[in-house]
């Protein structure tokens, strides 16, 4: 029993010596575990005589208590000392100044899209989008694209598992889709993404177009001229810009035309243009021999690069913040 005296110092030692709590578990199971120091001697008890039992277990349950209250408190402490610790660790200085939210900025063909949609609305047109893959009905056929045009081709083309879906490669099927929705008269317009396996400075794989139709029972070549004309002298907001119309050939309009703008001491080509064949009509069920239109296109990064003074396409889609950061 003397040994009973002893152990609340050796125990306050023991534990005091600790500074995690998982070590506070290995030292308490030494003293209150069951192969620990107090089970031993409670143990011992019974060999006493009747007569010292009674006091012997009493100051047993004293020192026991006592050591549970030893290792209650020095839990306590640790705990509070992680704690403080914890709180010097992840101290907080509220007096900083806030950190800035970047602001954003729409992208400059995208603030070039919204300039023209507003233009062409303000002439008349409506609207119109569709999806980026297409079938091979929308982007050729119904546009009177010969199965053997070399647009077809794998080179040019993007295709999706097989030969019957396609990224398209320009608007004019969201025409299609509108002019199958829609009677004349049709006066509408279609910028979007568009796709082809092209890829250098002045190509990139994923451009931009915009496309312009006006389907009406008298709409002729002169109204094409004057509405491409006005457009553009309206988009780059110079009056006595020139325009062009040089003869070419698209499978969906005829007669066609390129369309060249004055540029600097020449002439800049800016997109195609034509009245739309008779057949592209009939695959819309328009009866050609009532009504005629005229199609027009154009590349609207190109109309962002000469806005902006761009001279690399690509830079458009790079995603370099420092040069996207110009435009904002
Ligand atoms: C270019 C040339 C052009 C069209 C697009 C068109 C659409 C329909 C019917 C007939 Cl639904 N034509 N679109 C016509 C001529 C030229 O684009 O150089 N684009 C960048």
């Amino acid at each position: 029993m003397e040994k009973l005296d002893s152990l609340v110092s050796e125990a306050r030692d023991a534990f005091d010596k600790v500074t995690e709590l998982t070590q506070l578990d290995q030292v308490k199971a030494r003293f209150l575990g069951k192969g620990g120091v107090l089970t031993q001697l409670r143990k011992g008890l019974g060999q006493l005589t009747p007569e010292e039992r009674p006091k012997a277990g009493a100051r047993f349950n004293e020192v026991k208590g006592a050591i549970e209250q030893l290792l209650s408190d020095r839990r306590d402490v640790i705990q509070a000392e992680a704690l403080v610790r914890r709180l010097e660790r992840e101290r907080l200085d509220v007096t900083l100044p806030g950190r800035d939210i970047a602001g954003g900025g729409l992208h400059p063909v995208t603030r070039t899209l919204e300039r023209v949609t507003r233009l062409c609305q303000s002439m008349g047109f409506d609207v119109a989008d569709g999806p980026e893959i297409e079938t091979d009905y929308y982007n050729f056929s119904a546009l009177n694209q010969p199965e053997d045009h070399p647009a077809r081709s794998m080179h040019d083309t993007f295709y999706i598992e097989g030969l019957k879906h396609l990224l398209r490669t320009h608007t004019s099927p969201i025409q299609i889709h509108y002019m199958e929705q829609h009677r004349p008269p049709i006066r509408v317009i279609s910028p979007g993404r568009v796709y082809r396996v092209d890829s250098d400075a002045t190509h990139s794989p994923m451009f931009h177009q915009l496309e312009g139709l006006w389907v009406d029972e008298t709409t002729t070549f002169s109204d094409l001229k004057g509405v491409v004309r006005e457009f553009l002298r309206n988009f780059f907001e110079m009056e006595d810009l020139e325009v062009r119309f040089r003869p070419s050939y698209f499978p969906f309009t005829e007669p066609s035309a390129e369309i060249d703008m004055s540029f600097r001491d020449g002439w800049l080509e800016i997109g195609g243009c034509g009245m739309v064949h008779p057949q592209v009509l009939r695959n819309v069920d328009i009866d050609p021999d009532r009504y005629q239109g005229f199609a027009f296109g154009m590349g609207l990064d190109r109309l962002a690069m000469l806005r902006y003074g761009v001279n690399d396409l690509r830079l458009f889609f790079e995603g370099d913040l420092r040069f996207l950061r110009q435009f904002a």
